[in-house]
């Protein structure tokens, strides 16, 4: 039995510690390993399930082709596969330019090697492929634009608070670990809000929760700002010191009293000020915000609000206090590794076209000329499930010539490609993973041999940059040898970049990232334009166009609003949020998953399904103009009324494929995706 200590990869707060035991090339057991002071309990059943993932019956073990569109997959060599790729995208180069090849990632899995990817695709020639993110975007520029930089404590210092607001986020479900350190501090008196508009797990020990309706946030964060500032609760000394555009900020809310945010919100005005009274009367305060809550078409805005509570209290750099969104503080490889910019750049460099934005993608793809899109290269990524409009992404999907999709799974993108690749799994190659929530970097070491004909992405793309003759130098400057020794030859070279981190020291088990701050911003250097906290953002208006402070907009689509686009036909708001036994479109086709997680469902709250005639447990539709779903609708009490929810991440395949419905929109700010920006009706079927 061999032994090895790992990190887990998936896009996910956690990125637990964890032991692996090894027998005759299997996966024996996954055990708990103390040495992650964030993940001391061990992984989540994702993890264990990792056991029956890696040697599944259902793994994509050798490159399968389809001969033409209606064609089954067939299995074939690596040199047929290869050979039909390198022929194509010669092709498409030469008839069109390299840009005419799109190439696609997700977040299927971390690792300082994905960056080896967009290296090939320069040395191809160049490609088309996306700017923006599914995931955080809108959050981590609002963070940016006032505080300078996204760092949060780390994760036990929770435990220090005295009131915790999760705004927007489910930790007991997607952030499993923290609950650990949360029931710490509730245990020691602490109090616990939950804003969301479901009851979720994590609001079991809330006092207050509070139930919005979706997207309205930014009013509620505004009115409590108002009513610190009437009461005098603010830290004047603090703002003083640390803080621009206070003024312009205390104007602005004077627009937003107790009683309208209480109207637009349709919260008790009570609740409104309850919470503003325990902002003003506790400290110290920490408020973790969701990603889930900046995925509307304000959320940007609303999250500045959100940030702005806990400056005008002064509860910033202090243990127990501050703002938890994301902590890139073990990031350090990011000025070496692949660049992966939200942002389109202002320059293009000819080579790299990078005009398809992800929350677009499908609408964008279908728009490219000079050159057109002819071929899809998928990796790590499962679009037409996860990207929204997927009738869209479909469309845009089908009008190539040529798709290529690397997965482990038969997902529903996979299931569209012409040549699929098998890929690895987190135990079949060595690499090094940081983390977004707390402040480690792992060392995840290669434990068993890919199984079949399985070849990391590494090794297709050293295997194709051969057969597309790109000089050998190139090929030793960018992309790994494809063997263990050469992987770590890599990495070691990476790594001598940031001083204090070497692969030797990794090997013996997570290592905090070099300069780490354990109170984040508690030497108040806030590296804004103007070196403090920014209330008034400059930046805010001329990048993104928005207020240059925080002010409150309806989502585009809105059941309240003068202009709402949907207003007669579609009157319930869609969320779609994570949930605990899947990362996103990974694990649910496991039988250790199934057996807790059966299938899709519509969580609706009896009183919206009486007045549609809808039973408990029957069959309905979900749908607006983009497209619709059919699953079992399940009653659940504690949604809020006017508002149904499906987890995301089914595969269609699997009856579920929540983003038919949502709608390919930015957010904001940064170029997010709007995803719970979504009204749809639930009929009877
Ligand atoms: N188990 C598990 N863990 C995960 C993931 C996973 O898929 N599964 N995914 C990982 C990734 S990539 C991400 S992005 C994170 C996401 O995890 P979270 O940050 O928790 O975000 P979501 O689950 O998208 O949404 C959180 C909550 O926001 C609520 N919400 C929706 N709209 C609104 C609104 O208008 N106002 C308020 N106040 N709340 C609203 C939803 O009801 C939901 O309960 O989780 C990470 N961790
Ligand atoms: N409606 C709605 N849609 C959403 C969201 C939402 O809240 N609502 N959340 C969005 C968010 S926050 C995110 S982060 C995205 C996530 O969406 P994606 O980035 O697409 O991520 P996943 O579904 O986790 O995984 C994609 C695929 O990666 C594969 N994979 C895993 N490891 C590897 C590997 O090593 N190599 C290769 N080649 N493949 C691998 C998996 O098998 C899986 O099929 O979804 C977004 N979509
Ligand atoms: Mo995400």
């Amino acid at each position: 039995m061999k032994k090895f200590t790992t990190g887990c990869p998936r896009n996910c707060y956690s990125t637990c510690t964890f032991e692996v035991q090894i027998e005759n090339g299997r996966i024996r057991a996954i055990e708990p390993h103390p040495a992650n002071k964030a993940t001391p309990e061990g992984p989540c059943l994702k993890g264990l399930s990792y056991v029956e993932r890696v040697h599944s019956p259902d793994r994509i073990l050798y490159p399968m082709i389809r001969r033409n569109d209606t064609a089954e997959f067939e299995q074939t060599s690596w040199n047929e596969a290869l050979d039909r790729i390198t022929e194509r995208m010669c092709h498409y180069r030469d008839a069109y330019g390299p840009q005419s090849v799109m190439f696609y990632a997700g977040s299927g899995t971390k690792g300082l090697l994905n960056g080896v990817s967009l290296a090939f695709w320069r040395l191809f020639g160049g490609c088309t492929t996306t700017y923006g993110d599914l995931c955080w975007p809108a959050g981590l520029e609002a963070t940016r634009l006032t505080l300078g930089e996204n760092k949060h404590s780390v994760p036990w210092d929770i435990a220090n608070a005295k009131l915790i607001v999760l705004w927007g986020k489910n930790s007991a479900e997607t952030n499993i670990h923290q609950m650990l350190y949360i029931n710490r501090a509730l245990d020691s008196g602490a109090t616990l809000v939950v804003v969301d508009p479901r009851r979720t797990e994590s609001s079991e020990r809330a006092q207050l929760l509070i139930q919005p309706r979706p997207g309205t946030d930014g009013a509620i964060a505004l009115a409590v700002a108002k009513l610190l500032i009437e009461n005098g609760s603010i830290d004047d000394g603090f703002i003083d010191k640390h803080v621009l555009g206070y003024d312009e900020f205390a104007r602005a809310v004077e627009d937003m009293p107790p009683e309208r945010a209480a109207d637009v919100s349709s919260v008790p005005v009570e609740y409104i000020r309850k919470l503003a009274r325990l902002i003003a009367e506790t400290t110290p305060v920490t408020i973790n915000t969701g990603f889930g809550l900046q995925r509307y078409t304000n959320s940007g805005q609303t999250m500045r609000a959100i940030l702005a509570l806990l400056i005008l209290t002064g509860n910033i750099g202090k243990p127990g206090a501050g703002w938890i969104f994301a902590n890139l503080q073990s990031h350090v490889f990011d000025a070496v590794k692949d660049p992966v910019a939200f942002y389109p750049p202002a320059e293009p460099d000819g080579v790299v076209r990078m005009s398809v934005s992800t929350a677009r993608l499908g609408p964008d793809m279908l728009r490219m000329e000079n050159p057109p899109l002819k071929m899809l290269w998928v990796e790590r990524g499962n679009p037409i499930t996860q990207n929204p409009e997927t009738n869209q992404v479909l469309k845009a999907v089908r009008a190539l010539d040529f798709r290529v999709v690397v997965d482990q799974f038969m997902t529903d993108t996979a299931r569209e490609a012409d040549v699929i690749l098998p890929a690895k799994t987190m135990f079949e190659q060595t690499d090094v993973i940081n983390a977004y929530w707390h402040p480690y970097i792992q060392l995840k070491p290669k434990a068993i041999d890919p199984p079949g004909g399985v070849k990391p992405e590494t090794e297709i793309y050293y295997l194709l940059a051969q057969r597309l003759g790109i000089d050998a130098g190139q090929i030793a400057a960018h992309i790994p040898e494809p063997t263990e020794q050469g992987v770590r030859a890599f990495l070691e070279a990476k790594l001598n970049d940031i001083p204090g981190l070497s692969l030797e020291q990794l090997r013996k088990g997570p290592v905090i990232a070099p300069d780490h701050q354990e109170i984040a911003f508690s030497d108040f250097v806030f590296p804004t334009p103007s070196g403090k906290i920014e209330l008034a953002s400059d930046e805010a208006n001329t990048r993104w166009g928005v207020g240059r402070v925080p002010v409150y907009s309806e989502p585009m689509e809105s059941t309240h609003s003068e202009q709402r686009e949907q207003r007669h036909k579609y009157p319930l708001y869609l969320m779609t949020p994570n949930t605990k036994n899947r990362i996103h479109s990974q694990f649910n086709n496991l039988k250790m998953i199934r057996d807790v997680s059966p299938g899709p469902f519509v969580a609706i709250h009896p009183a919206d399904a009486a007045k549609r005639g809808i039973k408990n447990g029957v069959t309905v539709r979900v749908f607006n103009d983009r497209g619709s779903i059919e699953m079992p609708a399940q009653f659940d009490h504690g949604m809020r009324i006017g508002c149904v929810a499906i987890t995301n991440g089914w595969w269609a395949s699997e009856g579920g494929g929540v983003n038919f419905c949502s709608k390919a929109r930015e957010t904001d700010i940064a170029h997010g995706a709007a995803f719970h920006d979504n009204l749809v009706e639930v009929q009877i079927i």
